[in-house]
């Protein structure tokens, strides 16, 4: 069984304004910032305002905004940075490769010729 949702995580405390962050877009439903550790020019994080650990915990209904929050972002991003492609990844508990267990999209714009960082 996974762990309860921990209010104290780190983009909680970004969505309470408690941290600091480069914020990008925001709606009802989600809310969108840069990456401080950015795999590639551009990289944003999609979140839902609904407390979620990750896709697996998540109501169906609070997924939608966040697939509809990610799906702006990314045509957003491609335009933005003139990107020739988006990578989108999320990640699930830490045997997914989850470090920050509020639900997020990894949304990345890449360009023909950069690389992701690792
Ligand atoms: P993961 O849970 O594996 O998807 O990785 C978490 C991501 O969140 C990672 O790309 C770095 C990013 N991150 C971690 N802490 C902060 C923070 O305080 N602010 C911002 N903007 N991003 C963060």
């Amino acid at each position: 069984m996974q762990a309860a949702y921990d209010n104290n995580n780190i983009f909680a405390k970004i969505l309470r304004g408690e941290l600091p962050c480069h914020k990008v877009y925001e709606d009802e439903h989600v809310f969108a910032f840069l990456d401080i550790m950015p795999r590639s020019p551009g990289h944003t994080l999609v979140i839902p305002k609904a407390p979620a650990r990750n896709i697996l915990d998540i109501k169906p209904d609070d997924y939608a905004h966040v697939a509809r929050g990610t799906h702006k972002i990314a045509a957003a991003a491609m335009k933005a940075f003139e990107a020739d492609g988006i990578t989108v990844q999320q990640f699930n508990e830490p045997a997914g490769g989850q470090v920050v267990f509020h639900l997020h999209m990894h949304v990345m714009p890449r360009m023909n010729g950069v690389m992701l960082l690792p």
